[in-house]
């Protein structure tokens, strides 16, 4: 099949998720097309089965905002006539989906009929999706896509109580590539960042409000008062400043490093013992499944679709959003002995493999039959 992937070039998930999806479509023989602003962060264009085609938007001094979604669905109505695209898979609703009918019908126009599946990842139904400003453009573009896949049970259920829809959703979860994890070695170059008696704690994100960083400082604080460890904050975003200043009031800036946005995450993650995900929200958790993929157990919240993919006592341990003092207490349970780290890392690993790529892409196969029909 010939496939059109829109998404969000940068590190977020969705971006993240809609380019490994893209990889293992292309592995699998199908022909991938990514349209989007800019060359997709994790894409290795040395492939004869991937290609890239950039959206741009010239200056124009009338334009007071970049009309992005007039640029997109141009290009993509251009890129499916010159390559003859059969599906159109648009990943975060807005404004994707949107561009992505108004390419359908301008397409229709001409006998062309482009099937569109739509991806909901999270935060363009729970935080901006959700708001008034968009509400009316994401329910018609959700209702109007041939085929609406949500990451998670708990973002179809958030989807359906918010939005007023017509439209079945199936669920299709975020997957891992197992095997770039199959490393058993998990102590490689930890002592790039730690003391050999020091534990390594790690958080990735975009360090937004609603990953709540300042409770992964809390939660750290409390387990290095009882055991020597380092926190690993990797990731670039609004609350990072708010951070820097917390770890100084509580006297552990020396213990804590800030590495800033990272392509070596998987070698971060090698030498990491233990995950802090402590989100207000979070539909699926995707730094969470990497972290287990790498035999990493994770703290986190039990907020949104996390209990889908942290199974709690098996991966790691849950507790409700913002209850530093329970996470920390739990963290500390699993790091004190060696011999619980280890089974919590096993587990962790055994949980992430049955999200393996191999399980997953197959089923996003099948809702690309079922839109064709
Ligand atoms: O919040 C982020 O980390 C970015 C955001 C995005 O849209 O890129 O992530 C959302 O999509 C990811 C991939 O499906 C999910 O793993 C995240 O849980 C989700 N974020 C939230 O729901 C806050």
């Amino acid at each position: 099949m010939k496939i059109a992937i829109v998404c969000y070039p940068t590190f977020g998930g969705s971006g993240v998720v809609a380019t490994e999806l893209g990889i293992a479509l292309a592995q699998r023989g199908h022909e991938v097309h990514f349209v989007t602003y800019k060359q997709p962060v994790r894409l290795e264009l040395l492939s004869k089965k991937i290609f890239f085609h950039e959206v741009s938007v010239p200056d124009y001094p009338l334009f007071h905002y970049q009309p992005y979604e007039l640029a997109l669905s141009s290009k993509l109505v251009d890129t499916v006539k010159l390559h003859k695209i059969d599906l159109l898979h648009v990943h975060y609703a807005i404004p994707h989906a949107y561009a992505g009918y108004m390419a359908k019908k301008m397409l229709e126009e001409e006998g062309i009929y482009l099937p569109m599946v739509t991806t909901l990842h999270g935060t363009d139904i729970t935080l901006v999706g959700n708001h008034q400003f968009y509400k009316p453009a994401v329910t018609f573009s959700i209702n109007k896509s041939d085929v609406v896949t949500s990451v998670s049970q708990s973002l179809k259920d958030d989807t359906n109580r918010l939005f007023d829809l017509e439209k079945d959703i199936q669920v299709v979860p975020n997957f891992i590539d197992m095997s770039k994890h199959d490393n058993p070695y998990t102590d490689c170059q930890r002592e790039l960042m730690a003391e050999p008696e020091e534990r390594i704690i790690t958080h990735i994100s975009n360090l937004r409000e609603v990953k709540r960083v300042t409770d992964v400082i809390e939660i750290f604080d409390r387990i290095q008062e009882k055991i020597p460890s380092k926190l690993l904050m990797v990731g670039e975003g609004p609350e990072k400043e708010k951070c820097e200043e917390l770890c100084i009031k509580k006297g552990i800036e020396k213990k804590v490093v800030f590495l800033g946005n990272s392509s070596e995450v998987n070698k971060i993650l090698c030498f990491t013992d233990l995950f802090l995900l402590p989100s207000e929200k979070e539909s699926f958790g995707l730094a969470a499944l990497e972290a287990m993929a790498c035999g990493v157990p994770v703290i986190s919240s039990n907020t949104g679709g996390l209990p889908e993919v942290n199974k709690d006592g098996i991966s790691g341990y849950l507790s409700d959003v913002g209850n530093v003092d329970e996470m920390a207490e739990k963290a500390l349970s699993i790091l004190s002995s060696q011999q619980t780290l280890a089974k919590f890392k096993t587990q962790a690993k055994e949980i992430a493999n049955t999200f393996d790529t191999k399980k997953i892409v197959p089923l996003y196969e099948k809702v690309y039959e079922q839109a064709v029909k």
